[in-house]
């Protein structure tokens, strides 16, 4: 018999081969872009609730967001009167990827569509969407175009809700669009009603996504009803028939058993999982979408970022960090602040994050986390400042003759062995946010 390349089939048996990729697993670390209506209003009590869920929010007299709405814009103000104020005005393309970047992410993921069923792309089974409606751009495929001229080492990722609220053929919240404090009801501008949801909207705005914008990552989003054997089959089948070949993955929300990583959110796992997964979350202290009311304080600072990302990497994680841009484009200053500022660290100390794997033996003793960089490294990387000695309790592949170094200083450190623990004697203000101890042979 001959071997062929066989092609991917609909079902779970076949598309439960796939594993996530290489460039996958070294990259690490990627940016989640929140970017829709929600980013109009922006507001939910800071520290509480997801800003993006305002328009879910906005329904339920008990929360916050209900007078918020009222008082602000009226009782008569539709969600959808938002598309208006979503005008995308500001929004530079070329910025945004040259920010991600700059922030040391090798990958981003932007909504093409969240529960609000307002796409970002040019749908052609939706009007609902940011070219007939709005800004009347493809904003998906301005970044995607920025990104592959301006940083072609990006991959880029697309997030998809497979439900929408409040869809008149399927609304996920059991009734369509809605004024909260009447209970008439509202438009749901652009989209054309009386059609199956699955077959003939939501399985065909993902093939216009694989086909029209050939993401290297499906971010699926809630699961529930889909047609997502199909659409996988196809991804998958397209990227290995490329001219190029390339690795796409997809997570593990999109309502079949097939999934390359696992999505803890604004959570991680205690120690290492083996089967690829990547932590989310907001700079924002519990939003993914922009929130005009959360004080500059109580962002994420650097300092957190970075060990968020040392603790994931050392674990097997990735960390995909959230940012909202304004509903003009533009990305808050804290946010760009905190990105720069990671990155930073990055370019100093990137190499015990991009490429390595976790330590078969552990992942972490107290404040260190560790990396290996097969037959090249290992890392000890102490979250807090060790001070004038690094003491390690933990049994670290060193051998007579190594050389150890800290990261961003050149000079060989002095080590040995104390009561069984292993010393390191550093230099002092030897660095900031994580040091990262390099052990490795003399070259
Ligand atoms: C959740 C969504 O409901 C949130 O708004 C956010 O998109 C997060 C990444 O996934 O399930």
């Amino acid at each position: 018999f001959t071997l062929g390349v066989a092609d991917y089939q609909p079902t779970d048996a076949s598309l439960g081969t796939h594993e996530s990729p290489y460039w996958f697993d070294d990259a690490k670390f990627g940016i989640f872009i929140h970017w829709g209506l929600y980013s109009a209003p922006a507001w939910s009590p800071p520290g509480e609730q997801y800003a993006e869920w305002y328009w879910q929010w906005m329904q339920d007299p008990k929360n916050a967001v209900h007078p918020y709405h009222a008082q602000n814009f009226g009782k008569d103000f539709s969600y959808d009167e938002f598309i208006e104020q979503f005008t995308a005005a500001k929004f530079d393309p070329k910025d945004w990827v040259q920010l991600f970047e700059q922030a040391g992410a090798r990958y981003y993921v932007l909504t093409s569509k969240h529960h609000e069923g307002f796409a970002l792309w040019d749908s052609k089974v939706s009007g609902r969407d940011s070219v007939d409606l709005g800004p009347k751009r493809d904003l998906v495929k301005e970044l995607f175009d920025a990104s592959r001229k301006y940083t072609p080492q990006l991959r880029n990722g697309l997030y998809f809700s497979m439900p929408e609220w409040f869809n008149p053929d399927k609304p996920w919240s059991g009734h369509g669009p809605r004024n909260p404090y009447t209970g008439a009801a509202e438009p749901y501008t652009g989209y054309q009603a009386g059609r199956d949801f699955v077959k003939d909207y939501q399985g065909p705005q993902m093939t216009e996504l694989v086909d029209g914008y050939d993401p290297d990552v499906i971010w699926c989003d809630i699961g529930g009803a889909n047609d997502s054997r199909r659409v996988f089959a196809d991804y998958f089948n397209k990227a290995k028939n490329r001219p190029r070949p390339k690795d796409v993955t997809v997570d593990d929300r999109c309502g079949i058993p097939t999934h390359d990583f696992t999505t803890p959110e604004y959570a991680s796992y205690p120690n290492t999982v083996v089967q690829k997964w990547e932590a989310s979350r907001g700079l924002d202290p519990r939003s993914y979408g922009w929130n005009r009311a959360t004080p500059d304080h109580m962002y994420m600072t650097a300092n957190e970022v970075v060990d968020t990302l040392v603790d994931t990497t050392s674990k097997n994680g990735n960390f995909l960090l959230d940012i909202g841009p304004r509903a003009d484009g533009t990305i808050p200053e804290i946010m760009q602040q905190r990105l720069r500022e990671t990155g930073a660290w990055l370019r100093t100390n990137g190499e015990s994050i991009y490429g390595t794997t976790y330590w078969s033996r552990m992942a972490q003793q107290g404040n260190l986390r560790f990396t290996v960089k097969q037959n090249e490294a290992f890392y000890v990387t102490s979250l807090v400042d060790p001070g004038s000695r690094l003491v390690v309790d933990a049994p670290v592949p060193i051998k007579p003759g190594d050389r150890v170094t800290l990261l961003g200083h050149d000079q060989p450190l002095t080590w040995g062995w104390q009561g069984g623990k292993l010393t390191v004697d550093l230099p002092a203000n030897a660095g900031q946010h994580a040091w990262v101890f390099k052990i490795g042979p003399k070259q």
